[in-house]
């Protein structure tokens, strides 16, 4: 008889968003078949024991760059090694962006990222789109993606003037256009005119180290372009999404925004959440360099802690990594101008020992927000819950076996990514991937990886995500200003 692809999970509790219970998983063919007691199940599944441990769906990490062409140079870990990583760390999916330069086609950048990916991704992926210059084109291949591509979302740059960056007419006429398509707008909020200004600044100043990086961005510079994302994506009544929420002033602009009614979800990243910017300040230039990202890790030290407050309650809604990472050897391009230190940072191995860390273990937030942030809460956004982000009958086979009493050193030396140096080193996580199954197959257990490329598939996203898109369906229905019916004014008009 052939070997059952079968496998239960037993004596495990089992954690979704909404709540946990001690049942059983049986899993088949890449899918959750039933969860529950005394489950019946043929002869020949592997049977795991997860007693004493959760049961939780694969992380999903919203924001990744493998592999990107970026500022003179690329990113070391690939789609392959990256996505290892990722299931090494219990993220069973990558969501990756997909960079056209201006003037040149989103579908035709969509289909190379796509070829580039297939074959190396070991675990599920999709692809956001960035819009980096606008026109009729970009419009119509906008709706070719959301219509036929599986993109539901599109980020859109307010920084790297002259090679991202979009004007707010722009950034109002691509929102427009996400609203119409049934997709939402992502945005890299920094104010990219005063980051161009400030580094001019510093370099004439003589900072040329990594604190110049962020001395030339402070917060009030992301903050600016958090609102003005915002009031851009009000006007239009388009869903908004904030990547990379980095300080505490950007995160109380979306906090506030959400609590008057905006349709807004904030994306704080285990960087944030797990180090801060005062790495920028130390003596050694690699240790200093290896931090930089934009926006910037913020020297405030309370910054993690704030933003973790923020995601246990809701005001903060979902996690990534903007995992692009650079060695040491590729970051030293900027040694002597920390505007060429290539920007990026690891995170897609560690972030859900960050956040179990810094989140749950300080008692911060529950396991079953933690599942939230780390998975279902990404599924719901970009559509395509609860096929990911829950532990239910009929879901994928995404399923990470997680020991919250055990502990692990993170460390550049025992991680699995390709970048070698790591921005949490020497943190102490409790919480710890015991085994991560993707679709339904064993790829990682006992520290040993078997993942194999081109086992993740591409995930597509329908559009009009209901998750996201009904209280703005509510607000197109209502609530739309109308003209006072007057008589016409018959007085005196001046001549000119
Ligand atoms: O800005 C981004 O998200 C990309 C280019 C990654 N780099 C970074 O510093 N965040
Ligand atoms: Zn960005
Ligand atoms: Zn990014």
């Amino acid at each position: 008889m052939a070997e059952s692809t079968g496998i239960l999970i037993t004596g495990g509790k089992v954690v979704n968003e909404e709540s946990s219970a001690f049942n059983d998983v049986y899993i088949e063919n890449g899918k959750i078949v039933d969860v529950g007691q005394n489950l019946h199940v043929p002869e020949g599944v592997r049977v795991i024991d997860a007693t004493g441990k959760l049961v939780i769906p694969g992380g999903i990490d919203t924001h990744t760059h493998m592999e990107l062409a970026f500022m003179g140079t690329k990113a070391v870990d690939d789609f392959y090694i990256g996505t290892k990583a990722a299931l090494a760390g219990g993220t069973t999916m990558i969501m990756d962006f997909v960079i056209p330069h201006k003037g040149k086609s989103l579908l035709e950048a969509y289909d190379r990222w796509r070829e580039t990916a297939d074959s190396k991704v070991c675990c599920d992926y999709s692809l956001h789109v960035a819009v980096t210059w606008w026109n009729d084109q970009v419009k119509n291949e906008m709706e070719i993606l959301a219509k036929e591509r599986g993109v539901n979302s599109f980020k859109m740059f307010m920084a790297y003037k002259d090679m991202l960056m979009l004007q707010d007419s722009e950034l109002y006429a691509a929102f427009s256009r996400c609203k119409t398509i049934g997709a939402i707008a992502q945005v890299h909020a920094e104010n990219g005119d005063l980051i161009a200004e400030g580094a001019k600044k510093m370099l004439s100043m003589g900072i040329t180290g990594p604190e110049g990086h962020e001395l030339c961005r402070p917060e009030e510079v992301e903050a600016e372009a958090t609102q003005r994302a915002i009031t851009i994506a009000s006007a239009v009544n388009c869903p908004l999404y904030v990547v990379h929420v980095m300080s505490k002033s950007a995160a109380k602009v979306v906090s506030d925004a959400r609590r008057n009614g905006r349709v807004v979800f904030g994306e704080p990243i285990a960087a944030g959440l797990g180090t801060d910017g005062t790495h920028y300040w130390h003596k050694d230039w690699a240790h200093a360099a290896s931090f930089v990202m934009g926006p910037p890790l913020r020297p405030d030290p309370s910054t993690p802690g704030y933003l973790m407050d923020l995601l246990a309650n809701d005001d903060l809604s979902v996690t990534g990594t903007d995992n692009c990472t650079f060695s040491v050897c590729q970051k030293a391009l900027g040694k002597d101008d920390f505007t060429k230190i290539p920007n990026g940072v690891n995170g897609v191995e560690d972030r859900m020992s960050v956040i179990w860390e810094k989140g749950v273990h300080s008692g911060k937030m529950d396991e079953n927000r933690f599942v939230a942030v780390t998975s279902s809460n990404a599924a719901k956004i970009f559509n395509f819950y609860p096929q990911k982000g829950r532990i239910a009958k009929n879901s994928d086979a995404d399923v990470v076996i997680w020991d919250p009493k055990l502990s692990r050193r993170i460390s550049a030396k025992t991680h699995h990514q390709a970048v070698d140096y790591n921005i949490f080193e020497g943190m102490e996580c409790h919480g710890v991937t015991v085994i991560t199954i993707c679709r339904g197959k064993v790829v990682y257990e006992d520290g040993n990886l078997k993942a194999t490329p081109g086992w993740g598939r591409f995930i597509h996203r329908e559009p009009f995500s209901d998750f996201v898109y009904q209280r703005v369906n509510q607000r197109d229905q209502v609530g739309q200003p109308t003209a006072v019916i007057r008589q016409p004014y018959e007085g005196k008009v001046i001549s000119l």
